[in-house]
């Protein structure tokens, strides 16, 4: 065995006349311009070097190669391009096997199908996550990819972007064999040897024939083309994956490679590539808050759920999904049964839809317990709080926690507007208590706004980021106020919708402006699914302390009046007959709206969709601003990310912060002040917007900061 001086971040060695390169470039030995050119050297040494006769390619670590260096994007490209770097490793004269484990993605697959052979260890996951970027498989990846596997899975994984277990791999011929080593490198060095034993020599993937059978490859090519409107809405790269696999059907090899190149080009350049990179670096980073640098999480091993209600069950069903064991508090053994009920019942809509099998569920429930006495959280290492949304309620819950719970406890409220420093006050030990503000459906929502109150301990605040780790959420750090983050500016964008429709916009007018942005639902419709009852009963409490010189806008509370709380009763701003999902529009909706618009003096105007969103986003904006310059949220990033994961923003614009810089906060600014005059008091521009233009800076830069 012999040692050659290592290519920077690609180390080779010899194994008899085997050559094993290593790619070593932690985190995940994504293609940076140092890997490339270590692997263009060496496979280029390799060629006149008579003592090799294969070659083996592998990674150091936890995966063989996570892709192209997202952060060299936007960037002036450094030589060797990946493109040519694959087509060198196709042109070797002698056999190449990539041996692959861990995530083999987008450039690092492209690499691999650049190779002659391939063998995977059983964990490995391997796709083309592109198009989750603004992006094309852009090595050579919408070539080859077609014509080794056909057009139809090669579509399939380019379009969806989703990982392949290394089993679905071998059968749609990704790879040639799972291997029975435990270690991707010795697995590649024995298939290599097995193929030199047999004369096997280089095998290029370009001449493979997978698109032989040109009426089947057209015929997918076309469904998938046909699909684009209903699943890929709004996205550009989607419909280029669709020409790139055109080209690999209808052009020689080549030209093919020219076509992707060129379509790559466009999505690198479009803005949507910059906001979806920017989204994918976003989520990494809200997870590491201050606290999680400093301070160590406190031992998570037995959770508790306080309240069996829709949130509550929810958490539990994350928490056990997480592995981890669960009890779950509730008043008395009707409530008790109702709570464990719900738990059930997700269960049991998956095993329905056979994404769970009957022992699944059981090993899962064999970790859920049920009480009735707090006494049963004596020794949980965390509790959540998920009661009714009152204060006091929830104060008396949390005293009884700090009678029971053990010393170290973290003791968390699910609230979504309340006070949390005022919840903490309840106990004697406020440096345990944090907020942690789940999502409903709660097992499924990716957001967790995690509350750091006054008093909340750095250790207690990092054990919120780990058990968001443990439940794969996306943490994102937030300060007390009414409605944190979210909630908060949602309630700003909201009275932006009502104000707009009592000035002349029906809510249908709206919805299809904000779907028309990009969103899945617009506002009414979501108060439909949500049920107008919650909202109207926070209003009623709020009424003697709201500001007067703010405009009230009634209609809701004419709809909730009769009884029209969405969906759930059959119609709210919709009409939902014989329990239909989606809603149609009510003409009786819009004789209310007309009579409120009539009771205040309104005479209506028109509102275009675009006057619409400028409306929607300023007030979304400006929130965002002051949610920023109080600090309640650390960074712009945060509040993307927060608008990403839990309100239904647009992941290709890259949420509102990163939105607001792409339109300018100049713009942002003069909407603000040419909306101010009809509705001053609303319509106040954030100090920090203001400071922000006169600067010249925009939002990005309070990242860097
Ligand atoms: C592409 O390949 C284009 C080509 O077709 C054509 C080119 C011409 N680059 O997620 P984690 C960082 S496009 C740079 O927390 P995990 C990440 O930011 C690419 N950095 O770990 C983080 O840094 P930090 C197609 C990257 O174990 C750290 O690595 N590929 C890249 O939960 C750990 O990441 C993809 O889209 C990268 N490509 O998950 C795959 N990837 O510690 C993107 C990660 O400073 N990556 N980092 O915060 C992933 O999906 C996940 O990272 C992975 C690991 C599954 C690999």
């Amino acid at each position: 065995m012999a040692e050659h001086a290592p290519h920077g971040t690609v180390a080779s060695q010899r194994h008899d006349d085997i050559l094993v390169l290593t790619i070593d470039h932690p985190p995940v030995n994504a293609l940076s311009a140092d890997v490339r050119r270590g692997l263009a050297d060496a496979i280029c040494a390799a060629q006149s070097d008579s003592g090799v006769r294969a070659i083996v390619l592998t990674g150091a670590g936890r995966n063989f190669i996570a892709g192209a260096d997202i952060r060299e994007f936007g960037k002036s490209p450094q030589p060797p391009a990946l493109p040519d770097v694959c087509n060198a490793i196709e042109a070797s004269a002698k056999p190449v096997i990539a041996a692959l484990h861990g995530a083999v993605l987008g450039g690092g697959l492209e690499i691999a199908l650049s190779a002659h052979y391939r063998i995977a260890l059983a964990g490995a996951r391997l796709g083309l996550p592109e198009v989750n970027l603004g992006l094309l498989p852009g090595a050579g990846g919408t070539q080859r990819t077609p014509r080794l596997i056909g057009a139809a899975a090669a579509l399939d994984i380019m379009l969806s972007g989703r990982h392949a277990s290394a089993k679905e791999a071998l059968e749609w011929g990704l790879v040639d064999r799972i291997a029975a080593e435990p270690e991707a490198r010795a697995a590649g060095i024995a298939y290599a040897q097995e193929l030199l034993r047999q004369g096997a020599g280089p095998r290029p993937t370009r001449d493979a024939t997978a698109l032989q059978d040109r009426a089947a490859a057209q015929a997918a090519i076309d469904a998938a083309r046909a699909q684009l409107q209903s699943r890929q809405r709004g996205l550009f790269s989607p419909s280029r994956i669709v020409d790139a696999a055109q080209a690999a059907l209808d052009q020689p090899f080549d030209s093919g490679l020219q076509t992707e190149r060129a379509l790559f080009l466009q999505c690198l350049d479009s803005p949507q590539r910059a906001a979806l990179v920017h989204a994918f670096f976003a989520e990494r980073e809200t997870a590491k808050a201050p606290e999680t640098r400093h301070a160590q999480p406190r031992p998570l091993l037995r959770l508790g759920v306080v309240g069996g209600g829709t949130m509550g069950a929810g958490i539990a069903v994350a928490m056990l999904d997480a592995g981890l064991s669960v009890v779950m508090v509730e008043q008395h053994e009707e409530a008790l049964a109702r709570g464990r009920a719900r738990v059930e019942q997700v269960y049991d809509l998956l095993v329905a839809k056979g994404r769970l099998d009957a022992a699944g569920k059981a090993e899962r429930m064999a970790r859920y317990t049920g009480a009735t006495q707090y006494d049963a959280l004596s020794d949980a290492d965390l509790i959540v709080e998920a009661v009714f949304e009152d204060l006091d309620v929830k104060a008396a819950v949390f005293a009884e926690l700090d009678r029971i719970a053990k010393p170290g406890a973290v003791l968390a409220t699910n609230t979504s507007y309340l006070d949390v420093d005022r919840i903490a006050a309840a106990t004697s030990r406020p440096a345990d208590v944090l907020g942690l503000h789940f999502f409903s459906p709660a097992n499924i929502m990716k957001l967790l706004e995690i509350v750091v109150a006054g008093r909340t301990s750095p250790d207690a605040v990092a054990t919120g980021f780990e058990l968001a780790r443990r439940l794969r959420k996306t943490p994102v750090r937030a300060g007390v106020c009414d409605g944190f983050i979210g909630n908060r500016i949602l309630a700003v964008y909201r009275q932006a919708a009502d104000l707009m429709m009592e000035d002349g916009a029906s809510p249908y007018d709206i919805d299809a402006a904000v779907r028309g942005f990009g969103y899945p639902m617009g506002p009414y419709q979501v108060a439909d699914l949500a049920g107008g009852d919650i909202g109207w009963a926070t209003r009623k409490r709020r009424a003697a302390t709201r500001d007067p010189r703010l405009r009230y806008v009634q209609i809701a509370d004419r709809l909730c009046e009769r009884g029209w709380f969405g969906q759930k009763t059959g119609r709210g701003y919709y009409l939902y007959p014989d329990g239909a999902r989606t809603g149609t529009p009510d003409p009786e909706v819009l004789a209310i709206i007309d009579a409120e618009r009539q009771r205040a003096g309104i005479a209506p105007r028109p509102f275009s969709h675009e006057e619409i969103m400028r409306r929607y986003l300023a007030a979304m904006v400006n929130e965002a601003a002051n949610v920023l310059r109080e600090g309640i949220a650390l960074r712009p990033l945060d509040i993307d990310v927060v608008f990403l994961s839990g309100y239904g923003f647009p992941r290709y614009r890259g949420g509102p912060m990163h939105y607001a810089d792409q339109v300018g906060l100049a713009r942002i600014l003069a909407d603000i002040r040419e909306f101010a005059p009809q509705d001053p008091h609303f319509w106040q521009p954030s100090a920090l917007l203001i400071e922000l233009v006169e600067s010249g800076r925009d939002f990005a830069s309070l990242n860097r900061a």
